[in-house]
């Protein structure tokens, strides 16, 4: 994007010139590095960032963050023209409201130099690795977890060229760190998959297995390495022309790396850091001994409703999840879905109703200045089922009940991956099993039936107690007749 003529650029010169509500907490360069993040999305911007900035700038601490983004150089270029500063516009009915963050204390780029990467992971002065890489870069099977690795990652763990992926990065990092012996770390995955610690751990250690690690530095990273589980929770959607567009009016300066976000936000985080950490409940996080319930609240619940929405909305034409919440019936079988099936499925946290939480959720879908679009939630829907909505059914049918409304989200998302809306228009398969997908499609025949039988054998998705459940299967495939012959506003008017 162009800049403006005449307007500055958000950097260290530029800060005097904010508003004064506007301006970072922390000034970069000022906090030295001891953390390092892979992933630099719109997510972590608006997130870890944020709460890191807030602890550190109220009880202190070398906790400035190196940012990682493993593709994107133009992010890179961006930040590093900035001075690491970007900006976080918070986006409510009630108006908005811009400021820069100052966490980052350097920004790298994995693809172009990952050497730098391998290296920073093994500085003794890096105590903190968290990862917001999304699901599909740990490259596990989604329904069970098991090690999965392409050309790309086999060439990681098995060669001696640079790494190019997630998994790569980070055992060459460790194996880095055990050989110079450079003091305990934490690795924390910020990603929405099912125990996102426990996942993260077990990914480690099959890639030194797959790697054919000696004893030694796989000793020294069961030793020395932990995999706190976290909960983590804002809605901030991909940035835009107009987010950048929104900062700059209120920064009145331009900013390249801008983000917006919802004003909700929530970190929930296993309090197992061996090297220390940020004081992240100075800044509202909750520090617990097992994030496990609330990581099912969370992704169940918010995001198992959030692919509901996303499903139905991108069939039914509507753009955004706010959009798609106006569509009749919608709200009442979302409610239907969390009290009947998803608050049935688990045990919530001490004293939290899953209704009520269902209810707020739903109330921050609805905010009409987040324009968060259907078919950005619906991709890699075969990387984000199986935590969403496979657990809730398995759990259900476990306890003898019935599954109604969740056995509608699958069969929704079986509808969205055959690739046509109700209107015609064609659909795009954003998913890394999408060849998967439409090889088991074609093979089948071209009915909600065949369809169903197709996608319920995909077994990295499905575990076998869901795919081998005579009644599911029967409830989805009705589901997905009645999508097929009368599209999503009339099954939802004949069930709600
Ligand atoms: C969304 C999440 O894109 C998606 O799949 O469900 O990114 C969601 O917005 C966040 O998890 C909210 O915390």
């Amino acid at each position: 994007m162009a800049l403006t003529v005449g307007t500055g650029r958000l950097g260290l010169a530029t800060l005097r010139r904010l508003p004064a509500d506007a301006r970072p907490l922390l000034r970069p360069g000022t906090v030295p590095a001891g953390i390092v993040h892979l992933g630099l999305g719109a997510f972590h911007r608006a997130h870890q960032a944020v709460f890191t900035e807030q602890a550190v700038a109220a009880a202190g601490g070398d906790w400035g963050i190196v940012g990682v983004a493993p593709r994107s150089t133009d992010l890179v270029t961006a930040l590093a023209a900035q001075d690491h500063l970007f900006s976080v516009t918070t986006c409510s009915g009630a108006g908005n409201h811009t400021r820069a963050v100052g966490a980052l204390a350097g920004v790298r780029h994995a693809a172009s130099d990952p050497a730098a990467v391998v290296a920073l992971l093994a500085d003794p002065a890096i105590r903190v690795v968290t990862l917001t890489v999304t699901e599909k870069a740990y490259q596990l099977e989604p329904g069970s977890g098991r090690l999965r690795p392409d050309p790309a990652l086999a060439a990681d763990l098995r060669g001696d060229g640079p790494p190019a992926t997630v998994p790569g990065l980070l055992v060459r990092g460790l194996l880095a760190r055990a050989a110079a012996d450079a003091g305990p770390v934490a690795l924390v995955s910020c990603d929405n998959l099912p125990a996102n610690g426990r996942r993260l751990r077990s990914l480690v250690e099959q890639a030194l297995a797959y790697a054919g690690t000696p004893d030694r530095p796989a000793g020294w990273v069961a030793g020395n390495v932990t995999f706190p589980g976290t909960m983590v929770d804002r809605i901030v959607p991909a940035s835009t022309a107009q987010t950048l567009a929104d900062a700059e009016r209120a920064l009145g300066v331009v900013d390249l790396a801008a983000v917006a976000a919802e004003p909700y936000t929530q970190w929930v985080i296993e309090d197992d850091f061996p090297g220390g950490r940020p004081a992240w409940e100075r800044a509202g996080a909750i520090l617990t001994d097992d994030a496990g319930a609330w990581e099912k609240l969370k992704l169940r619940t918010l995001n198992g409703v959030h692919s509901t929405t996303a499903y139905l909305g991108a069939l039914a034409g509507r753009e955004t999840v706010a959009d798609a919440l106006t569509l009749p019936h919608l709200p009442t079988v979302l409610r239907r879905l969390i009290a009947e099936d998803i608050a049935a499925s688990f045990t919530p946290p001490d004293g939290v109703s899953v209704v009520a939480y269902g209810d707020e959720v739903l109330g921050r879908f609805a905010n009409p200045a987040i324009r968060h679009r259907t078919l950005q939630v619906a991709m890699d829907g075969s990387q984000k089922l199986p935590q969403r909505i496979l657990h809730t059914i398995a759990d259900l049918r476990s306890a003898g009940a019935p599954a109604r409304w969740a056995t509608l989200v699958v069969a929704a998302w079986m509808q969205f991956v055959r690739g046509c809306a109700d209107d015609g228009t064609v659909l795009p398969l954003d998913d890394p099993l999408a060849g998967r997908i439409r090889a088991a499609l074609a093979a089948h025949p071209d009915t909600p039936a065949g369809a169903a039988d197709a996608l319920f054998g995909l077994t990295e998705v499905f575990p076998a107690e869901v795919a081998g459940d005579d009644e599911v299967r029967a409830a989805v495939t009705g589901w997905l007749t009645d999508l097929d012959r009368h599209g999503v506003a009339a099954t939802l008017a004949g069930a709600a």
